[in-house]
Formats: C-alpha cells, structure tokens, sequence
C-alpha cells in the first residue's frame, strides 16, 4: 500500500464502498454501499493498490483515511445542507430525472447548482492530495461530472478517466439545463470519457461541437469497440461506449451451490409451491417502472389469463433516496398498488403479490434469482441494469426467462430476452404472458444465448477495456 499522498490509482465516486453508521451512543461501524457501482467495482479493485475518495454517506463526518480489504479510503466531509443541495437537490432531484428521459420532472435551481460545483471542487482537492505523481484517477458518475476539469486544473500530470453509469441523454433534453456547457466542459477535462452506449458516445459528441464549439477542433465517431476522439484544447479526449457487467463467474459459482438451491426451493414452498414464480429486484426508483409491472400483473389477473392460485409475484424493493419528493411519492403509488392486487386477489395465507421493501444479503438474493420462472427488468430509462446480467447468471439450469426493457442498456447486449416497451401496457402484458407460457426449448434456446454473453462479458473485462483505452497497462 502507497503512502497518503502516493497512491497510484484513485477511484473516486459520491461514495465510498461503504457507508458510516453511527450508532445512538454515538460508536462508529462500517456496512457496504447499496446500490450498482459497488457491486461493479470491487472485483475490479480486489489484489490492487488503490484509494478512493468518497462521501462516506452522513452529514458532518469527519473520518480519517483508513484501510479496507486493501484499498486506502478517503473521505469527502458534506455539511448536511450540501448533502441536502448537492446530493438530493442537484443529483437526485436535477440530473437524474434530466438523464432518465424526464420521465419526472427535474428540479432547476441556481443555489443548488453553486453547491455541486464547490462539492465537485472539494472531492478535486481530495483527490489531488491523494494522488502519486503521474498517477490514474477513475472518476464515477453523474455527481462528479466537473471533477475531470477541476482537476486537471490541479494536476495537470494525471491520467484522467471518467465513466457515466446513467444514460447520457438525447441532446434535446440536455440542452434544457441551464449549466449545460459547464458540465460538457467538465468532462471534456478527462482523457477518457466512457458511457454504456453508443447512443451515449453520439450525444455527448454532438453536444462537445455544439457547446464546447469553440475549443474542439474536430472530432473522430470510433468504430465497435475502438473509442472516438475529440481534439479539445489541444488535447485529445477519448469517448467510448463501455457496457458494464457483473462478476459474472462468482455469481453462477454460488447460485450452483447447495445452500442456494436449497433456500431457492424453500423459498418456493413458502410461496405455496405455486406453478410460477414471477419476480422483480430494484432499487425504488421511478426510473424502474415497478408500477407498469404491478399495472400488467393485476391486468392479467383481472382478464383471468393468469391465475393468483397458480402464479405469485414478488417484488424486492431496496429502500432508496428517501427524502427526495418524487422517491416518496412513487413508494406510496406502488404500496397502494400492491394493497389493491392483494385486496381483490389474495386468498388467505395466499398473497398475490409479495413486497418486501428491503435489502437482502447477496446469498439470498441469488436463491430468489434461482426460484423465479419470470424475470421482470422493465425501468423507462437505465443506464445498463445489472439486474438483468444477475438474474441471467443464477440460471445454470437455462430454466426462467428474461422480460427486459428495451430502454435499459442491458438490451443491446441481451437480444434473446424478451424485449419490451414498458409504456405500451398490452405489449407489456403479451410479453410476461408469453414468458409464462413459452414452450421449454424456446426458453433453453434463449437462456442458452443470454448466458453466453454475459458469462463472456463480466465486469473484469468491462474494467479491462476502460482502463485499456485510457492507456493504462491491465
Ligand atoms: P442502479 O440504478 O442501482 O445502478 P442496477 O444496475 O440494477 O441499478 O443495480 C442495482 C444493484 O442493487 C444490483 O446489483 C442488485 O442486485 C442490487 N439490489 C437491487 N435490489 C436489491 C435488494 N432488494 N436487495 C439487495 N440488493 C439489491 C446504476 C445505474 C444502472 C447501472 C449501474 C452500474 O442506474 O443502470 O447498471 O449503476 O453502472
């Protein structure tokens, strides 16, 4: 391990790979990070000698750097109303809706604005505190879109990578935000600026030209897996589309193992050893159509093409954002859906549809993977879900079938899915329909496919491939 201040590969993302709790007698403990990014980079982190700099997830925490499973953390201190303007105000309440289509409406405002960009320039400093000469900085996500600007600034001898976990959106859209050519600028700070999609590599080129016109001299589109260019400010930044994975090795390993199909058919005989088991896996987010499914279920049961007696659905929602307006109000929308599934098609003993508004261990959610015959993926707008690789994973036995969005990222690597647009209602229901009754070789056919790609595609090689096209040797 480097010392502080000469570490030679910095990961820096809003938080770092596990969050503070604070007990009430005021002791500190350490618990891992919900959500997708983690999942995504610790295998990649494992067995190397690295920071990262991050928020460690509560307000006015000041935390000296310490070591985890071999990586040194950094933390960034947020006063709470930062965390307030900066977090859940311009992140959550601006770009993430922006980003995601507008499916909700984002939230413009000028004090929040001034906040993200003196957070952005505090994790900055942090990060050129921590950095070895010459050393790599990989820069994660939506928050921290100025950081590869306001770095270079201060360490012009890094090597600068950035990656968008989001969608980047249609140019459109982007162009409503009132601070859309600071962020271009601030991206167009890193030497590499990945996204999950092409679709994302052709909006940010276009906007570079449009809003950073008068630095870029010209740009490159890249061809497959080879990164364009644009030469900006008489450097040359790469943009390419990198769609991230899962550990994809380590996850079919421990769906294999005795304990996990062993609690995978308890979990079915709990559910009454139904004929089939549908199931949803999300954070709660309106971006994950959660109630375009339950709207679809409830249908189908309604116009008696499926039957409650014979098919369960069950749907795992991982608390998230919950001071955030929109989060709140959607969370009331699907608990009242589910109520009303049940009220009219439960028997007792016998839900209709089981909700568990919580996070589950690894373990278990593996065995939940395993017990379902239906998967249902159907967000309006993802990035990528790695929802959809995981459920993929668990099915050595090429039993189950994938329903997935054809918004989320993950389509234009998982073909042999069941591709569907989630805002059209009828498609949505003759798709899971068809996935509860497809013969069973169609459904090894496809699950045959699916396996392929993602066992081929983890997320060692998405890393491999980034940290390759930033130039630094794997
Ligand atoms: P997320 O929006 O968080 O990620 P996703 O990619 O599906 O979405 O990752 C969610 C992770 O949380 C998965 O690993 C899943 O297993 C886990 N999870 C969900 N519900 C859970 C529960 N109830 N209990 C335990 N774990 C649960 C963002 C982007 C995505 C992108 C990722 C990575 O929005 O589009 O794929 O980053 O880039």
């Amino acid at each position: 391990m480097n010392a502080a201040g000469a570490s030679e590969f910095i990961v820096v993302a809003n938080r770092l790979p596990v969050d503070l709790v604070v007990g009430e007698g005021g002791e500190r403990s350490w618990k891992r990070s919900p959500g997708g990014l983690v999942t995504a980079l610790e295998p990649m982190l494992a067995g190397r000698d690295a920071a990262w700099v991050g928020w460690p997830g509560v307000p006015d925490a000041e935390v000296p750097p310490f070591e985890q499973d071999g990586v040194s953390l950094h933390s960034v201190r947020l006063a709470a109303d930062e965390v307030n303007q900066y977090y859940e105000g311009f992140s959550n309440a601006t770009l993430w809706p922006l980003y995601h289509d507008v499916v909700a409406p984002p939230v413009f405002h000028r004090h929040w604005w001034h906040t993200y960009v003196r957070v952005n320039q505090r994790f900055a400093e942090a990060v050129a505190k921590v950095a070895a000469p010459g050393a790599t900085v990989w820069v994660q996500d939506y928050q921290l879109q100025l950081v590869p600007e306001q770095l270079r600034a201060l360490r012009p001898d890094l090597r600068i990578g950035f990656f968008l976990h989001i969608p980047f959106p249609p140019t459109e859209l982007f162009m409503q935000l009132p601070w859309r050519s600071q962020i271009v600028r601030g991206l167009l700070g890193a030497d590499l600026v990945g996204f999950h999609t092409p679709g994302g590599v052709r909006n940010f080129r276009w906007l570079a030209g449009r809003l950073a016109g008068d630095r870029v001299h010209g740009s490159t589109a890249g061809t497959g897996a080879r990164p364009g260019e644009i030469s900006y400010d008489g450097r040359s930044v790469r943009v390419g589309a990198f769609p991230i994975s899962i550990d994809s090795a380590a996850l079919d390993k421990l769906a294999r193992s005795a304990p996990v199909q062993k609690r995978a058919a308890d979990i079915r005989a709990d559910l009454g050893n139904p004929k089939r088991v549908v199931l949803g896996v999300d954070r709660l987010d309106y971006t994950k159509g959660i109630n375009l499914r339950l709207t679809a279920f409830h249908e189908l049961l309604m116009d008696g093409r499926i039957d409650a007696s014979d098919t369960v659905f069950v749907q795992l929602a991982t608390p998230s954002r919950e001071r955030v307006e929109h989060y709140k109000q959607m969370r009331d929308e699907i608990e009242l859906s589910v109520g009303r599934i049940n009220g009219e098609f439960s028997r007792v003993g016998h839900p209709a549809v089981h909700y568990l508004h919580q996070s589950l261990p690894r373990d278990e959610l593996a065995a939940f993977f395993v017990a379902a015959d239906v998967m249902l993926v159907t967000p309006l707008r993802d990035g990528m879900n790695l929802v959809a690789k995981e459920y993929v994973a668990c099915k050595s036995d090429l039993t189950g079938a994938l329903v997935l969005s054809e918004f989320a990222g993950a389509a234009g690597e998982l073909g042999s899915s069941f591709l569907v647009n989630p805002h059209d209602l009828d498609g949505l229901k003759n798709t899971m329909y068809s996935a509860l009754t497809m013969p069973e070789e169609e459904g090894r056919r496809r699950m045959r496919a699916l396996r392929r790609q993602v066992l081929t595609h983890d997320v060692d090689r998405w890393a491999r491939s980034f940290l390759a096209a930033l130039g630094v040797p794997t």
